[in-house]
């Protein structure tokens, strides 16, 4: 957290943080934002939120990350899932963040994600992931293992990874 704070008072056009509510407004919206974890000073697992060329440093790994305190521009969604196979649908989850630009994170297990009509990012992570990025121009990264991409209607970028992969960037599937 400190590094947090001294970034937010070094430059607040990108972030800014309330100090009642313990939380951060970020100028931009989630599929742009960075966010992956490295090893702190002493080991420790960090994560890091990147937008551009600055930075935010919070302690904990990516499951330790605490969604609820940050807000994206244009009402965009980050959500992150657990270690398991989980199921994250926009329209369903998230349904104020359908034509916004969200990012979804699924980590390990075999999830099941689905973006909206906006430009979402999407990364599956470990595991036998289903993705679909519906409408807009959507970034798909399956991760390691087989997965199954479909980035639906618009100019898609999909990256298999690892793994045995199944490729779609034609039309849209159905849920
Ligand atoms: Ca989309
Ligand atoms: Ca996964
Ligand atoms: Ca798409």
């Amino acid at each position: 957290m400190v590094d947090a704070f001294a970034q937010i008072f070094n430059d607040d056009a990108w972030a800014s943080f309330d100090p009642s509510s313990d939380s951060f407004t970020i100028a931009g919206t989630a599929a742009q934002i960075m966010l992956g974890e490295v090893s702190g000073g002493l080991g420790d697992i960090e994560t890091v939120l990147e937008l551009d060329d600055a930075r935010l440093t919070f302690e904990g790994g990516l499951t330790d990350f605490d969604l609820g305190r940050f807000t994206f521009f244009n009402g965009s969604t980050l959500w992150i899932g657990e270690q398991r196979s989980d199921v994250f649908d926009v329209l369903r989850h998230a349904p104020a963040s359908t034509h916004a630009d969200n990012q979804l994170i699924g980590l390990d297990g075999n999830d099941h994600l689905l973006g909206e009509y906006g430009d979402d990012k999407i990364d599956g992570g470990e595991v036998h992931d289903h993705i679909c990025g519906q409408g807009g121009d959507d970034m798909i990264q399956g991760g390691a293992g087989n997965g199954f991409l479909n980035g639906g209607q618009g100019n898609d970028v999909l990256h298999g990874d690892n793994g045995r992969d199944n490729l779609r960037g034609g039309v849209a599937m159905t849920a």
